[in-house]
């Protein structure tokens, strides 16, 4: 049972190895009846003999060195693991016990004390054999094992790797996922440590930078067509176009087989690096939907020499069953004797259909030539986890030779002392691989890390078609771990190939971006990349892509139609520069001239009994008031300001009043005047007739106004009012009246003024000299309560410009009622009819006279 490949020579330590030689197990059927039996293994797996060969190339190559271990002659022994925990625990048990009680695959110079382990390939494995092997704290090396878990020196203290921690590589590919930016992605991770922490790690990773999952599957452990279906429509159904998968080959070639059948297209994969330049899955018949894919594979190196001895391999050098079975397989013939069928009968390729060997009646004659067949064994274009075999040799040679080369006295052990190369406890020769610094031959500095890690750097690879019949990994980019969080990341666009209909790199998100104007609702029980893009509300803006949240804008401005911009809001008022605007200063404009007209006829007729009946100088004063009641509305127009809004309260109200209290004074006269035609108290009425008291009247009336005016100005003046609130779009620039009560006291006594005038000059209206002027008084006063009861419910009813309009429209009626009502009738006799203007038509009271 014991096989080597070596030819017979003293070894004096021996390194131990393990490596999966097949793919499985056969399932054995269970029987308590007989002593259990190791299982057999099936599907036999080139790659990793070329890894074995690997290990004892370098071995080769040391014990040809003088510099490395120059009188040291190293061995090796070589367990198959099958690619089950259980098959690698039955090899480190065998190693520890050193007896051959379990079977050993490769064994060489049994007796020499065994150095150190190397292996035990996938992670999963290397978890299992490492609890064992660190329980006596003896050196493992691993070269493919690269979960995270295996960092921790607390489960694992005997541990080292030549292969970088996973945490590397899944922040490598969120790295390369973002960098794309790929919002929606899937994951497919194998059923063990190396798959479940892989995802995980690249999830969380990947998750920081705002990138949601799709989906995850976790691929079967034994091959179950239901889950396999269920991965497959999971993918079919998502819309992410880009999918990471973290498994070895091994577990994923029953997927890609799956996958072959449908005619999924337009995803891009993202391969780990277990299966990035594995032949397996880089077959022809999965291009059309594996083209393009992206991977991440660790440093490959040139190994001179290794082809040569690759070749160099011939079952009836050898004495091992193995090597006949690689022969039996590479060539697709049978030894007559049938040696290799102590392994398997079952070839890998056939194995991983499912389908049994159809044995091949061809002869194995020997004289095959193995340097015409290409397969995985002899293909040394990618030499990564090879290269990494190999610097586990390295590096436990050159801890032997730290070891051996400890000069008496000063070592690092207690009391100085050394160990001696062959016969050194596990512990001691852990001490200097944890310590090992060397250079490779390619220059690659080789140190661990507390953790017994080495330095990440990937090679990023995309998968291409060459000539038609082969897949080609082309080196485009490289992600490099520079300690701590630190990292390097490059990658050469234009190089890719990408398996999408433009050719251009795929899209993969979940909701495409929100423009600016838009913000990003979630829906319901989705994912944060699954999103709809709401409109913001009026007021309110974004001017970013992608924006979570509406802003609004500042008080003085307003959303554009596009909702990407505030802009300034528009300032209403009544302008003087508009139809409205320069209609109503006409108006007041042409009233005031009309008043001045009237002014002017006075003046002219000032001798004529009309004119004289009418105390001359209360007809300026209600001239001049009216004057300044219509000129008042040429304030209400254009821009308010902090004077203009001032003003044009006081005028109106002191204009009115003075006007009111004029013409009060007057009807009081007329009154009297009845009075005393009726009572015969002609001579005491005369006294209150003198024109003297009506001016008095007029200035108690306008004094008044004017108290309460400077009360308002002085306690709440009115002020300019920004009104925002009234209109969205707008900023309705208005005055503030400040105090209402104010306002309403300074216009309830013009309107008291009114109505005692009204009642006043009803009474008097049946006066019959004067033409009738109380008449008229009554009726303008009627005409002067209209025009402002009206008022109130049409101003309370209008907005921004129109509500001052309304307001001038009041102004310019009244005084127009007065104007007309007062001015035109005496007008009209004075100028047209001057024979009825004579004393005794219009009364005769020359007494009246203010002259
Ligand atoms: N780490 C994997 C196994 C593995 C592998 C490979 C297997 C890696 N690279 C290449 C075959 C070929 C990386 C693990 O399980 O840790």
């Amino acid at each position: 049972d014991l096989h080597g490949f070596l030819e017979s020579k003293d070894h004096e330590l021996i390194i131990g190895g393990m490596f999966p030689f097949h793919f499985r197990t056969i399932l054995q059927n269970d029987s308590a009846m007989e002593e259990p039996k190791s299982p057999k293994c099936e599907g036999f797996n080139f790659r990793s003999l070329r890894w074995a060969r690997a290990m004892i190339f370098a071995i080769n190559e040391i014990n040809e060195r003088i510099d490395i271990l120059p009188n040291i002659t190293l061995g090796y022994q070589i367990f198959d693991t099958c690619f089950t925990i259980s098959k690698a625990v039955e090899g480190t048990l065998s190693f520890l016990t050193g007896q051959n009680e379990t079977h050993p695959n490769f064994r060489c110079s049994a007796g020499a004390p065994l150095a150190a382990v190397i292996g035990a390939g996938g992670s999963a494995l290397s978890i299992a054999t490492a609890r064992i092997l660190g329980l006596y704290y003896f050196p493992q090396v691993g070269y493919a094992s690269s979960c995270s878990v295996l960092s921790d020196k607390f489960q694992f203290p005997s541990f080292l790797r030549t292969i970088a921690s996973d945490t590397v590589q899944s922040r490598g590919i969120a790295e390369l996922v973002t960098y794309f930016g790929w919002t929606w992605v899937g994951t497919i991770a194998a059923d063990d440590d190396y798959g479940k922490y892989g995802i995980k790690l690249f999830k969380e990773e990947v998750e920081k930078h705002g990138v949601c999952i799709s989906f995850s599957e976790t691929l079967p452990r034994i091959y179950n067509k239901d889950s396999i279906e269920k991965i497959v429509d999971t993918i079919r159904k998502s819309t992410a176009n880009i999918i990471v998968i973290f498994s070895s080959d091994i577990d994923l070639s029953s997927l890609m087989e799956a996958l072959a059948e449908t005619n999924i297209t337009g995803k891009t994969y993202i391969s780990s690096e277990a299966w990035t330049t594995s032949a397996l899955i880089a077959n022809p018949k999965y291009f059309h939907f594996l083209g393009g894919t992206i991977g991440f594979a660790v440093r490959k190196a040139h190994i001179p020499g290794f082809e040569e001895f690759l070749h160099d391999i011939h079952p009836e050098h050898g004495n091992d069953d193995l090597v006949y079975e690689f022969w039996e397989e590479a060539f697709n013939c049978t030894w007559s004797t049938n040696r290799a069928s102590f392994y398997t009968n079952i070839s890998s390729e056939a194995a991983l259909a499912g389908r049994k060997r159809n044995v091949s009646p061809t002869p194995c004659t020997g004289r095959e030539n193995l340097n015409a067949s290409h397969n995985t064994y002899t293909d040394v274009s990618e030499l990564r986890i090879t290269y990494n075999v190999y610097k586990a040799v390295y590096t436990i040679a050159h801890a032997l030779h730290d070891l051996h080369i400890c000069v008496k006295g000063s070592g690092p052990f207690p009391s100085k002392a050394c160990a001696g190369v062959l016969d050194f406890e596990p512990w001691q020769l852990m001490y200097y691989l944890k310590m090992a610094k060397f250079t490779m031959f390619t220059n690659e500095s080789m140190s661990f890390d507390d953790s017994g890690d080495i330095k990440g750097h990937y090679d990023i690879l995309n998968w291409q078609w060459k000539d038609n019949q082969t897949m080609s990994f082309v080196k485009t980019g490289h992600y490099k771990d520079m300690g701590g969080t630190g990292f390097e990341f490059k990658i050469a666009n234009s190089s890719i190939f990408w398996n999408t209909p433009t050719s251009m790199p795929p899209r993969s998100v979940c909701s495409e971006s929100c423009i600016p104007g838009t913000r990003k609702g979630i829906r319901q029980g989705e994912p944060v990349c699954c999103f709809d893009c709401i409109q913001c509300a009026e007021g309110e803006i974004t001017n970013e892509t992608d924006a979570r949240e509406c802003i609004s804008c500042p008080s003085d401005f307003w959303s554009n139609s596009h909702r990407n911009e505030c802009v300034l809001k528009e300032v209403e008022f009544l302008a003087t520069d508009e139809a409205l605007g320069i209609t109503l200063i006409f108006l007041s404009v042409f009233g005031a001239s009309l008043v001045i007209a009237f002014n002017i006829v006075y003046i002219m007729y000032r001798e004529t009994a009309l004119v004289k009946a009418n105390s001359r100088s209360l007809s300026y004063l209600i001239q001049f008031s009216l004057v300044c009641t219509f000129m008042t509305s040429v304030l209400f127009v254009g821009k308010p300001e902090e004077w203009s809004c001032m003003a044009r309260q006081i005028t109106l109200a002191l204009g009115f009043s003075l006007c009111l209290s004029c013409i009060l004074g007057k009807t009081i006269v007329l009154m009297l005047r009845k009075k005393s035609a009726k009572s015969k108290l002609a001579e005491r009425g005369h006294e209150a007739m003198k024109p003297v008291y009506q001016i008095i009247v007029a200035v108690i009336g306008l004094t008044i106004q004017a108290g309460i005016c400077t009360a308002y100005l002085i306690l709440f003046p009115p002020w300019v009012y920004k009104n925002m609130e009234s209109q969205n779009v707008k900023i309705i620039l208005e005055c503030n009246e400040g105090s209402i009560e104010f306002l309403c006291a300074m216009f309830g006594f013009d309107v008291f003024l009114a109505i005692l005038s009204f009642i006043t000059a009803f009474i008097a209206r049946k006066l019959p000299d004067n033409f009738n002027e109380a008449k008229f008084i009554t009726f303008g006063m009627l005409v002067f309560f209209i025009v402002w009861i009206s008022f109130v419910p049409a101003y309370l009813s209008t907005r921004g410009k129109f509500k001052v309009a309304v307001e001038i429209f009041a102004i310019l009626a009244s005084s127009f009622g007065l104007l007309g009502c007062f001015f035109v009738p005496k007008g009209y006799i004075i100028l047209l009819k001057p024979e009825r203007n004579t004393e005794e038509i219009v009364g005769g009271r020359a007494a009246t006279n203010d002259k």
